[in-house]
């Protein structure tokens, strides 16, 4: 098997510690790839966060561009469910400039409000 693609959880970090279901949250969707979550301090009526369930620090560190695909296939999937159809903000914050605060790859879907642009 590609070491790659074996499963690999961060003992420091939240999100897998929610993916171990070590921490409790409210899940919204998952398979054997990634969860998505509904994150803790929203920033609209509908905040979805979704994550793969190997640890991987940010986009720069993601070496399977499958996983990629898989993780941006759910974002339609997700805004489809959640009835997202006037638009949505989808959002992948990286590192300390983008105001990244939890380091293991996630990304926001944002939407059930009208939202300003640009950001701060
Ligand atoms: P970012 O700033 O892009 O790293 O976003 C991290 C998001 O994670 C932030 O919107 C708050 C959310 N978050 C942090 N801790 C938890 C948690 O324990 N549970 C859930 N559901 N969300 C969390």
């Amino acid at each position: 098997m590609d070491p790659s693609k074996t499963a690999a959880r961060d003992a420091n970090c939240i999100f897998c510690k929610i993916i171990d279901r070590q921490i409790p949250s409210n899940i919204v969707t998952e398979d054997e790839t990634c969860i998505a979550i509904r994150d803790v301090n929203p920033q609209g009526p509908i905040h979805i966060l979704i994550l793969p369930k190997n640890h991987v620090a940010n986009i720069t560190e993601v070496k399977d561009a499958q996983l990629l695909g898989s993780l941006f296939m759910k974002v339609g999937e997700i805004a489809k469910s959640e009835k997202l159809d006037h638009g949505f903000r989808t959002v992948v914050n990286t590192g300390e400039h983008g105001g990244q605060t939890v380091d293991h790859l996630h990304i926001h879907v944002i939407g059930g409000r009208h939202l300003e642009w640009p950001p701060g």
